[in-house]
């Protein structure tokens, strides 16, 4: 009995140093429980018992950011369904989306700042920030809402979208008789219908690509192929 007990006990200590993030919210939490943690993909749990692998930026203005976002080479298929943006898809190592019910669970207590950093296919950088960054339940369509916006890639391709439904190929929440995500082959806020296209077409230029107008307040389009989309609550 005596051994069996002090197995367990082993047992229990070893699974804490092999996963001592267990039951973190979010990359926040991590970077605040352990200010040394560097940047990964790490287990989280947006509503505090589902886990969710996520890539923690723990370099960008101090870290703690849960990236949500993230493409670079056009290695994953962003044209998809509802289900697949509710629940997440693609490589938390590279490209991927985290899933739009943990991104409602982290940014439910409103006092998340998103940051948008972007490359264009011109290898221009640029970012944006967003005070109290929102996204509702799903029963609201994930509704997208922030306060203040500050950076350098301007705010109007986002403040187009603010207040703004999720939208995918198979549901039409935005505000056009057609179907937005299926005209632009993205998933997005649409209105009607973008003046930013983050999760369209990889690797080219036009609006079916990823598109964020206005770039830097000179009332042109960009067009991107690399972007990171992530929050520090
Ligand atoms: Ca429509």
């Amino acid at each position: 009995m005596y051994y069996l007990k002090e197995r367990r006990e082993s047992h229990e200590r070893n699974k804490g140093d092999i996963d001592p993030f267990k039951r973190v919210r979010s990359c926040t939490d991590i970077k605040n429980r352990y200010p040394d943690a560097t940047s990964k993909v790490y287990t989280i749990y947006p509503d505090g018992k589902t886990p969710k692998l996520a890539y923690c930026d723990m370099v960008t203005e101090g870290g703690g950011w849960t990236v949500f976002q993230r493409r670079t080479d056009g290695s994953v298929d962003f044209y998809r369904g509802w289900s697949d943006y509710k629940s997440g898809f693609g490589n938390t190592s590279n490209e991927y989306w985290l899933g739009n019910e943990a991104i409602h669970k982290l940014t439910e207590n409103g006092t998340c700042v998103l940051r948008i950093d972007m490359v264009t296919l011109q290898n221009e950088r640029g970012f944006s920030k967003f005070t109290n960054f929102t996204i509702s339940s799903e029963d609201v369509g994930y509704k997208m809402d922030y306060d203040r916006y500050s950076g350098t890639a301007g705010e109007a391709a986002f403040s187009y979208h603010k207040g703004m439904k999720f939208s995918t190929k198979d549901v039409d929440n935005d505000k056009k008789g057609s179907n937005c995500a299926q005209e632009y082959t993205g998933a997005w806020w649409y209105n009607a219908c973008h003046h930013s296209n983050l999760n369209g077409k990889h690797g080219g230029s036009g609006n079916t690509y990823m598109r964020w107008w206005d770039w830097k307040d000179t009332k042109k389009d960009a067009f991107m192929k690399e972007t990171i989309m992530m929050i520090k609550c």
